[in-house]
């Protein structure tokens, strides 16, 4: 990757100034972040993911916390959201329960979450990348994929001084800092962006991408999960190494789809292009249930919980959607899909559920069922969600509550509050 290949002519990512071959340092400004690589030119997929989000832009707030470890997250029961970077030197991650978290680190500051001002911020970033291309694919708040390709007449530059140039202004302008990954494919991109957090700028180019990926566990495929990882192990693979050596026949009657797919990404063949906000399709969760079900109060709490996670995720991801799907399997495996377009787009679990339960009552008719999936699609602008319904005071009322519930949810964590729906769930 980047950072060696000194023979290499390359690019201060402080002053942008182009460097002869040789300098460990800038000739002009000094900075020892220089970027060499021999595809420099030749890669236009990026993707970017802002450092520590929540703790960055809390600390920008208050310079006071700026050398200090920071914990974003709920009181002393919720969990950790995220880290800064100090925080995680000793050892506190994202999800780890708030008491750990201050066992591995008693000085750090605790910050309730303030997710308004995460969202407008992750929009912020979000407009000003769609001035370097209009293919912007969003992920989460605080990262996307950027297709660069075709951009370099408009800003007389290749993508990877684009890039470097974008990530200062960053910090100049929302005073937060980024990384960026820059490869010829997204699964690339993105394993580039982590490389070298924070304020990271790695490549992954075609020549080197076998190499590369060899020795690396297969968890850092796209999709391969835990479970999957644990079962990829009991059958002797745990490198991507090891399924570059396998044919693509045996994977697929392995593992199926999903075996053609760890073919290909292990050797760096990812064609997925880069699909902008209009075309992302929808925010969803579904449930695979141990024995089928098919009375309607059972199905009826899971989609109650299937709506909160739908919320949360539009939630996090600064979304609302306008038209609610609601998805099941048969317990012999036929899918029946059913919409409904909302008046105006929604973000809340109430919404959704009580749409979905309009849905799944003409459904619910006796047949044994496997699976039960919602979600929302056709995504909108959140600010346009949820207007104060004036037909429906009973509508307005819950989604007050809902706000009020979700603001202690930030506070205290996921578990502390339930709904008559879903309470003692997972106790059950
Ligand atoms: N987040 C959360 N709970 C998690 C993971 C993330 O609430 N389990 C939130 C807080 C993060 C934000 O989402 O700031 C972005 O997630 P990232 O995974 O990109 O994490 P960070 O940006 O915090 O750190 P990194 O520098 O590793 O990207
Ligand atoms: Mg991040």
């Amino acid at each position: 990757m980047n950072g060696a290949a000194p023979s290499l002519t390359g690019f201060c990512r402080d002053c942008l100034c182009e460097q002869r071959p040789g300098l460990s340092r800038c000739a002009a400004c000094g900075s020892p972040r220089l970027l060499r690589h021999p595809e420099r030119d030749l890669l236009a997929i990026a993707h970017i993911d802002c450092d520590a989000f929540y703790a960055s832009i809390e600390k920008r707030d208050n310079p006071e916390l700026a050398d200090k470890p920071l914990i974003i997250g709920g009181g002393k029961r919720g969990v950790v959201s995220t880290a800064c970077y100090i925080a995680r030197i000793q050892g506190v991650r994202s999800a780890m329960p708030m008491f750990k978290a201050l066992e591995a680190c008693p000085h750090a500051v605790v910050i309730k979450p303030n997710m308004e001002k995460y969202v407008r911020v992750g929009r912020q970033i979000r407009a000003m990348m769609q001035e370097l291309t209009p293919l912007v694919q969003p992920l989460s708040i605080d990262e996307a994929f950027l297709d660069m390709n075709g951009t370099e007449a408009l800003h007389r530059a290749p993508p990877a001084q684009v890039l470097a140039r974008f990530a200062a202004r960053i910090e100049r302008e929302i005073g937060i800092t980024v990384s960026v990954g820059l490869s010829y494919c997204k699964f690339l991109a993105k394993v580039a962006s982590d490389l070298q957090k924070p304020r990271g700028f790695s490549i992954i180019g075609r020549a080197e991408a076998l190499d590369f990926l060899r020795e690396r566990p297969v968890t850092t495929i796209w999709g391969v999960g835990k479970a999957f990882a644990a079962t990829l192990e009991a059958d002797g693979i745990r490198t991507i190494g090891t399924l570059q050596e396998m044919e693509e026949n045996d994977l697929l009657r392995r593992y199926g789809s999903m075996g053609q797919r760890l073919y290909r990404l292990a050797r760096g063949i990812d064609e997925r292009p880069v699909a902008p906000e209009s075309i992302a399709k929808s925010v969803s969760a579904e449930t695979t249930f141990h024995d089928d079900l098919s009375r309607p109060e059972a199905l009826t709490a899971h989609l109650r919980a299937l709506s909160e996670k739908v919320a949360e995720r539009l939630r996090h991801g600064g979304q609302a959607g306008q038209t609610v799907v609601l998805k099941l399997k048969t317990a012999d495996f036929k899918l029946r899909t059913r919409n409904r377009r909302l008046e105006n787009p929604t973000r809340l679990a109430d919404r959704i559920f009580r749409t979905g339960m309009d849905l799944l009552d003409r459904e619910a008719d006796g047949t044994r069922f496997r699976l039960i999936g919602i979600g929302v699609s056709d995504l909108a602008d959140p600010t346009l969600a949820d207007p104060p319904d004036l037909v429906d005071v009973g509508a307005t009322r819950r989604a007050t509550a809902e706000e009020a519930m979700n603001r202690l949810r930030d506070k205290f964590g996921r578990g502390s509050i339930e709904t008559g729906y879903t309470f003692g769930r997972d106790r059950r």
